[in-house]
């Protein structure tokens, strides 16, 4: 089971490095690493488990953030947040994307970042993907709002990139051509 001790934090050399592909059929241990990664996402958003091993929510999680350098990373929304998304996602791709833009209006956090990072991450407001599921199954589906955003800040993090590093260093608030703004379930 994955616990906040085993999530690494940004100055870790893993988290800037391109992961690899995966191979099929998926190892033991591959598809053990798929599995606890989406239990990690499923038991943080539950206020018994949180309490109980000391989670950080997140809604996603990728393998590098577990020092472990594969492209690997599962995306969970519970049934009450709105939204309506549950995947491990294996040797993801995004094969096409809009024009527009969008960002999280509160801007961003990660697992892998113990302090917040204000200013808005642009990324493109409707993806469409393919990856491979734990069966070696491809599959393709397109996502907008918070899970787009979600599915490219766990992609980036298969490609050694961080959050902070799509923010406007010089104002972080400022305004994104041609982008729309996503809140969280929560906000107003
Ligand atoms: O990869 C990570 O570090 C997890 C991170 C991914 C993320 C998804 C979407 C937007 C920003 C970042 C999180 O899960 S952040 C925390 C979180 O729980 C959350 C974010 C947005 C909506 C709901 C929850
Ligand atoms: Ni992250």
């Amino acid at each position: 089971m994955i616990l906040m001790k085993d999530i690494i934090r940004e100055g870790h050399p893993t988290l800037r490095q391109r992961a690899e592909e995966v191979k099929f059929p998926l190892s033991t241990e591959d598809k053990k690493t798929a599995k606890e990664l989406m239990e990690y996402v499923v038991n943080s958003q539950n206020d018994e488990m949180i309490e109980k091993y000391d989670l950080r929510p997140g809604v996603g999680i990728a393998a590098p953030q577990v020092n472990i350098p594969k492209r690997i990373f599962a995306i969970h929304f519970d049934e009450h947040s709105g939204e309506d998304l549950s995947i491990i996602a294996i040797n993801p791709k995004i094969v096409s994307h809009s024009v527009e833009k969008s960002y999280l209006a509160s801007g961003e956090g990660c697992l892998s970042v113990d302090r917040s990072v204000p200013g808005y991450v642009p990324r493109h407001a409707r993806i469409t993907v393919k990856a491979f599921d734990i069966e070696g199954t491809e599959y393709k589906m397109r996502l907008k709002g918070l899970p787009a955003i979600a599915f490219q800040h766990e992609l980036d993090h298969l490609n050694g990139v961080m959050f902070f590093d799509h923010i406007n260093p010089d104002n972080p608030f400022a305004e994104i051509d041609n982008a729309v703004a996503v809140a969280r379930e929560t906000e107003e």
